[in-house]
């Protein structure tokens, strides 16, 4: 029985709240670095990253929690169309990303906007494929945070659910045919891992070895569907045991642990094919901004995944080391505040796509059926929709 008093809004009987698994980690199998106060007391051993590679893991967390907060706002104020929140999950895409090879392939879900800064994605870049202008990578044809650059080696997701897990690992399978070397990196929620093309994906990914990593974000719940209707396994890295894929849980929240357990998984690619990451995480904020979760969860579980925020566990351990200080932070949260309003005000002057550019680029060549649609849009348009 829930022991807090459900808010009058809950529809049905509302789940209980579950503590974080990372309270059990090490009964869990969850791999750690850092303890929750950030000391590196886990049972992985501390890379001990050099302080510039730790202060960009550092800066770029904050960096896409600014962003984040931001975004909200916008969106809330009615001046971007949609939001998709990444609040609590910086340290589960920065430590993976981070892990990776500049020439990797990445293929997005859509929380993990810090890949695309490290990739060197301007702000105002990112800002113009929030607010879907033309100029963008993209030409302003995707949802918010739907994000990729094809110069960057990023490969935006599809919207239905897991759809391109499969692409990625024949993408993978292909630079393995080649021999070139490149290493690949998919993410994707809990969620995703009931869908068929999970199972395609890992069931060639065992047969066929390519080089890549699986990585789930296990961020407890698909919408408003928790991890305990999602699966009856343990946990969602054993689902790669039947398929013989490499498998490991690792805290999500955990930069460090999730930056060595990639970079090993990246490492051991070449021989040993793919791995299956699950990182395990939370959501702390709405699914996205159509979402309500005080529909169908309690306050108390928040609360108890803020205590894991992995960016005070991360600030603590730079202090600890002597890398890092208040003024620092004063300094990096200013700076943040600043680039931001200035790629803000760049993108949103930027122009909207015209509406008959999405006929563009469908095919390598327009076919006489693109161009007639195209035609007949622009007439209905001229004629008032
Ligand atoms: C095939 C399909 N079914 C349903 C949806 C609606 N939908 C969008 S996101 C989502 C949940 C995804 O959950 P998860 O994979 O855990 O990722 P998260 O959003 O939690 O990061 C659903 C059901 C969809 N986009 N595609």
């Amino acid at each position: 029985m829930p022991t807090e008093t459900p808010p009058a809004q809950f529809l049905g009987d509302p789940r209980p709240a579950v503590p974080p698994p990372l309270d059990r980690a090490r009964e869990l199998g969850i791999h750690q670095v850092l303890d929750i106060e950030g000391r590196p007391r886990g049972d992985l051993p501390d890379p001990d990253l050099p302080p510039a590679t730790l202060h960009r893991m550092y800066r770029t967390m904050v960096l896409v929690r600014a962003i984040d907060e931001r975004g909200w706002r916008l969106q809330r104020s009615g001046r971007m169309e949609f939001w998709i929140p990444s609040r609590g999950q910086e340290a589960a895409h920065v430590g993976s990303a981070m892990a990776m090879d500049a020439d990797d392939w990445i293929f997005l879900a859509d929380r993990e906007p810090g890949a695309m800064l490290l990739r060197g994605a301007s702000l105002q870049s990112l800002f113009a494929q929030f607010f879907g202008r033309a100029g963008e990578p993209l030409k302003g044809r995707r949802l918010p945070l739907l994000l990729g650059d094809r110069a960057l080696n990023i490969v935006p997701c599809m919207t239905q659910v897991g759809a391109y897990i499969p692409h990625a690992a024949g993408a993978a399978w292909a630079a393995k045919l080649r021999g070139d070397g490149t290493r690949f990196i998919v993410y994707f929620g809990d969620g995703a891992t009931s869908r068929g093309e999970f199972h395609s994906a890992m069931n060639f990914a065992g047969i066929h070895r390519p080089p890549i990593i699986f990585f789930c974000q296990n961020n407890g719940w698909a919408v408003s569907t928790p991890t305990d209707r999602q699966t009856a396994s343990a946990s969602f890295a054993e689902k790669g045991e039947a398929y013989a894929v490499d498998n490991l849980r690792v805290d999500g929240n955990d930069p460090l642990a999730v930056y060595a357990v990639t970079r090993q998984a990246r490492e051991r690619a070449g021989e040993r094919g793919a791995s299956l990451i699950e990182a395990v995480t939370y959501r702390l904020g709405f699914h996205t901004s159509s979402d309500n979760p005080d529909l169908y969860r309690l306050p108390a579980e928040v609360a108890a995944w803020e205590r894991w925020d992995p960016i005070p566990r991360l600030r603590r351990y730079l202090e600890d080391k002597g890398l890092w200080s208040p003024a620092d932070e004063e300094e990096l949260v200013a700076q943040c505040q600043a680039e931001i309003e200035g790629a803000v005000a760049a993108a949103e002057a930027m122009p909207p796509p015209e509406p008959g550019g999405q006929f563009d680029d469908v095919l390598a060549a327009p076919t006489w059926r693109l161009e007639e649609q195209r035609a007949r849009l622009l007439a209905d348009l001229d004629g008032g929709g």
